[in-house]
């Protein structure tokens, strides 16, 4: 069955888990933490075996890990535009890009549960980056960021239920050199992705990426033990999360699962009679917001595509329940920043994961995946391989490119040109570097996935599956995209 109509889903997905409807707790608080590039599966609750997560970990072991949770874009405004509207981000407009605005006319569930009487707050990166001045309220509450959480808790009528917004600007680039290493961790634990040479430069690079994570997890941690003092902690959904991947070539802005696959545990007191399981069922960050609103007793716009797991969280069952409805996810990429060679156009595509396979449908694959290598003097200069933060893995991969074949090769996967199509069979290469589209023997598997996701793209409404979609392009920058290192204009 499909995941779309939502609402027949809904009732099916309903049916399906009324053996296990329980009482649950009345307008529970909400406290949603995201890291800002932080990706799957850098957690030690995941079995990383050198960063430490020891909040999300918790949170994990009295709620629920999740093993399969992809955001909408692997982008920070599209990826949060998502998570607040419940909407896939090629349904908002210019909402879809990076650096962009949401149309104020969108509903967003903090507003919604302001509106049913949350007290409703935010702390440091919430929506964006971006423009929303046109908006009479801010799409994630009132900002809390010089007083924190803290202040928030204290101001709190007592009997009132609160949603906030813990946001970190960690592991977000630039990083101080070195602090991975010197805080004692061993480079030789970190286990590479395939897609990086292995080199000390670039262990080094990951070490300083998971220091931040641990400084986000020491956030979650101090919130949690805010709720226990005031005596909230049981009932509140905590939710903890990232809003894309790590910031390293291949990875954040990129259609594959080291761009798009979330760490993502949730804990719900009460909520959760049976703490400590681990679900396979595929979630869509797009998922939260409905969810939310379904424990509020709010309704639930029709215009949000995210589909509640309510049934998931209150199951007493582990692995993969939910087969009508979570059998697969959608994400997507419009622009990142505008580091083409001529035009203002991003790299668009769109994927669909199943527990098998990963398809992507790249629509412009004469642009570059990752921006323009070149340095260019004219009105693009500022993006040099724009898509892609500047660090010194990507320094390292560009500078070492012609070294020898297996560089050249992990440069191009990261860097170069891309096929229009592309198909991943995950049980023999999970992290997706063989593409497989053109294999005679996978054109049944990759036919099939591409009209699956075709037919999911225009019944979610995706311009680009309905021969448009070039209005993305043409959307206003409103910020700066990384310039190459040797460039020192303004
Ligand atoms: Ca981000």
């Amino acid at each position: 069955m499909s995941r779309f109509p939502f609402f027949l889903g809904a009732i099916l997905a309903l049916i399906s888990f009324q053996s296990c409807q329980q009482e649950l707790p009345q307008r529970p608080n909400i406290l949603f933490a995201i890291a800002d590039d932080w990706g799957w599966p850098h957690a030690g609750i995941y079995g990383d075996p050198v960063v430490q997560t020891p909040a999300f970990d918790r949170v994990a072991r009295e709620g629920i890990l999740f093993n399969h949770a992809y955001v909408s874009s692997p982008s920070c405004t599209p990826s949060r535009n998502a998570i607040l509207t419940g909407q896939y981000h090629w349904r908002l407009g210019p909402g879809a890009n990076l650096w962009s605005t949401l149309d104020p006319a969108t509903p967003v569930y903090p507003l919604l549960l302001e509106d049913a009487g949350y007290k409703i707050g935010r702390f440091r990166k919430s929506w964006g980056p971006g423009d929303i001045s046109n908006w009479e309220r801010h799409p994630a509450g009132h900002d809390y960021t010089n007083t924190g959480f803290a202040e928030f808790m204290a101001e709190k009528p007592k009997d009132q239920p609160f949603c906030f917004w813990l946001g970190s600007s960690d592991p977000h680039r630039p990083y101080d050199r070195g602090t991975g290493l010197s805080s004692g961790m061993n480079l030789e634990k970190i286990k590479l992705f395939k897609c990086f040479p292995d080199h000390e430069i670039i262990r080094s690079d990951v070490a300083d990426y998971y220091c931040e994570v641990q400084r986000f997890d020491t956030l979650v941690a101090s919130a949690i033990q805010l709720l226990e003092e005031y005596g909230e902690l049981e009932n509140t959904i905590i939710v903890v999360t990232g809003d894309n991947g790590m910031p390293f070539p291949r990875c954040k802005s990129n259609n594959y699962d080291s761009g798009t696959r979330m760490p993502l545990a949730i804990r719900w007191g009460k909520g959760i009679q049976h703490p400590g399981r681990v679900l396979d069922d595929f979630i869509s960050t797009t998922d939260l917001a409905p969810t939310f609103l379904e424990m509020a007793g709010v309704e639930i716009p029709e215009v949000m595509t995210g589909l509640s797991f309510i049934n998931l969280l209150t199951s007493d069952k582990e692995g993969f329940l939910d087969t009508r409805n979570r059998s697969f996810v959608l994400h997507g990429k419009e622009r990142h920043v505008p580091g083409q060679e001529e035009d203002m156009g991003g790299y668009p595509g769109r994927a669909i994961r199943t527990h098998d396979y990963l398809y992507i449908r790249n629509f412009k694959e004469e642009r570059w995946p990752s921006g323009t290598p070149n340095y260019l003097e004219a009105a693009i200069s500022y993006c040099w391989l724009g898509d892609c933060d500047n660090g010194p893995t990507k320094t390292y991969m560009v500078d070492h490119r012609e070294q020898d074949e297996q560089h050249r090769k992990l440069y191009d996967l990261a860097f170069g040109k891309r096929p229009a199509e592309e198909l991943y069979d995950l049980s023999r290469d999970p992290e997706q570097l063989l593409n497989l589209a053109e294999d005679p023997a996978y054109a049944e598997i990759r036919d099939k996935l591409s009209e699956q996701l075709m037919g999911q793209l225009v019944a979610t409404g995706d311009p680009r599956a309905t021969g448009g979609g070039d209005e993305f392009d043409e959307v206003p920058y409103l910020g700066q995209g990384p310039r190459h290192p040797s460039y020192t204009g303004d």
